[in-house]
């Protein structure tokens, strides 16, 4: 984009963030002027509670995917959540409908259920508890059960099952994130003979053999607190490319080396600065969740904090 339509959109932006008591909220993977142009920039669960803690604010703009603004509209019930665009959809999410959480219950009753924040309202609503990357190990753990239901990302349930010991039956068999599928062993292989003391950081949702090659493995918070407080000056980075440009601003002097260029959400990517302004001035897109749904999903959220 060109410099001076930047800092024109980004001004009226500003304005109109003042005019309606507005906040913008952007996720780890968004565009670098998205993320330059937020007041936050974080995980879905930092992002929300974040929200949360805005007693101000009247409009949340959350620039991420469905599930995430869906997740932050569900925490936030008297405030106006707002996603830039409609097309912003995690195919993962769709991976597992409630629909077939029903199905799981059914064919293992007695057995809890817990679902990766990566998942739609309707099949929060279906499970006994929720839990992101950065929480799941501490979630499965403290469950008195053996076996656990566990979806819809089957490397993240692969990485639980590793770590936790317990049993995990992933639900839908391969749920996967496309993005993260890209990453190959081979190539970080390459990389860390390129660059001799790299530290390599991945992300669960990566494939177990990609996990094998990793020195931490993270949600994009955990990634990013661990480039902060590492030893390492250089770090070979597993997860969407969008993160470099926080881990470059939090740490000017390091480098960080992505596994693959190419690891683009284009979901996430639907969100431009264009989009973010026009989400202010018509203020749309809400997210409306029916109470039903909403109410019973954020039983599953509220388990889940109380255990974090
Ligand atoms: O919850 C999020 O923000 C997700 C799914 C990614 C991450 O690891 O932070
Ligand atoms: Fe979904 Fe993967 Fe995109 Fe995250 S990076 S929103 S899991 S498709």
């Amino acid at each position: 984009m060109m410099e001076a339509k930047r800092l024109e959109l980004v001004e009226r932006i500003q304005n109109l963030k003042k005019e309606k008591r507005a906040i913008i909220l952007a996720h780890n993977y968004q565009r670098p002027e998205v993320q330059d142009v937020a007041d936050y920039v974080g995980d879905s669960i930092e992002l929300s509670r974040r929200a949360m803690a805005e007693e101000e604010a009247r409009i949340i703009v959350f620039s991420a995917v469905d599930f995430m603004a869906q997740t932050a509209a569900i925490l936030n019930p008297n405030k106006k959540v707002l996603i830039p665009s409609l097309g912003a959809r995690c195919p993962m999410a769709q991976m597992l409908p409630a629909e077939n959480v029903k199905f799981w219950k059914r064919k293992h009753p007695n057995t809890p259920v817990v679902l990766y924040v990566n998942t739609l309202a309707e099949a929060k609503a279906e499970c006994d508890i929720c839990c992101t990357s950065a929480n799941a190990l501490k979630i499965v753990s403290s469950l008195n059960a053996d076996t656990i239901l566990f979806g819809p990302d089957h490397n993240l349930a692969w990485y639980v099952q590793q770590k936790t010991g317990k049993k995990i039956i992933s639900i839908p068999e391969r749920g996967f994130c496309p993005t993260h599928l890209l990453f190959l062993k081979e190539d970080i292989l390459l990389l860390k003979e390129e660059y001799a003391n790299a530290t390599v950081a991945v992300h669960p949702e990566c494939t177990p053999d990609v996990q094998s090659t990793a020195d931490f493995i993270g949600s994009t918070s955990q990634i990013c607190r661990f480039a902060k407080e590492s030893p390492a000056e250089k770090l070979i980075i597993g997860t969407e490319v969008g993160i470099l440009h926080r881990l470059k601003t939090e740490n000017p002097s390091k480098d960080f080396i992505p596994v693959y260029n190419g690891a683009i959400c284009p979901n996430m990517k639907r969100n431009t600065l264009e989009l973010i302004y026009l989400a202010l001035k018509e203020e749309r897109y809400p997210i409306n969740v029916p109470d039903n749904v909403a109410d019973r999903a954020r039983r599953s959220l509220d388990k889940m904090f109380e255990i974090t």
